[in-house]
């Protein structure tokens, strides 16, 4: 498989990311089930995803590996980042975290996809007020990426077929 297919999937610990790859790998197999547990990812998770038309290769580069992110971003054509918008407190760091990312000049033309997961635990902010404390507005100004966000829910399922659409759609261009 060419490098331009790899899909880098990121965002700080702890926000659903290995989850997210076994949540739709239960999807593609036609049964979602109950949520299965995980465990930190300590270096790289490589996830072959079959979608309709084409084979993606997902890779998840675990929170822990901030500093050395930017080794891998010249592999890759698209980026999903990830945010646990339950997680208020850790909200502004991913922010300057994705400022970062996007500024990154491997990254100038690469698809992105911002996801906010853990949309199932009670008590979250609404999508407005969490994009609002993100400075969305300010981040799609100043990018020069194409950029989707969408509302997740990694342990219910809720915007998992969405994410599917969402590479479907990038791997075709
Ligand atoms: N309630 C809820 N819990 C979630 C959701 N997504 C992930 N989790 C939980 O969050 C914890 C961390 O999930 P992981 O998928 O391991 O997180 P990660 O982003 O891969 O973390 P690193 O590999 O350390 O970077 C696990 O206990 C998951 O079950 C979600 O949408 N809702
Ligand atoms: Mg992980």
């Amino acid at each position: 498989m060419s490098n331009n297919k790899i899909c880098l999937l990121i965002g700080p610990t702890g926000v659903g990311k290995t989850l997210l790859l076994k949540r739709l790998q239960n999807i593609l197999c036609g049964e979602l089930g109950a949520s299965p547990p995980t465990l930190p990812t300590v270096g790289t998770n490589l996830t072959d995803l079959s979608l309709k038309r084409k084979k993606v290769t997902v890779r998840e580069l675990g929170g822990c590996m901030g500093p050395i992110w930017p080794s891998y971003f010249k592999d890759c054509s698209s980026v999903i980042f990830m945010v646990d918008s339950a997680n208020i407190a850790q909200i502004a760091s991913s922010c300057i975290q994705l400022l970062s990312v996007l500024s990154a000049e491997p990254l100038h033309g690469a698809s992105v996809l911002i996801l906010f997961n853990k949309r199932d635990m009670p008590g979250t902010m609404s999508l407005i007020e969490i994009k609002s404390l993100f400075r969305m507005d300010d981040i799609l100004a100043s990018a020069t990426q194409s950029i989707t966000t969408l509302e997740l829910s990694a342990h219910s399922g809720q915007g998992l077929e969405e994410v599917l659409s969402w590479l479907e759609s990038i791997m075709v261009k």
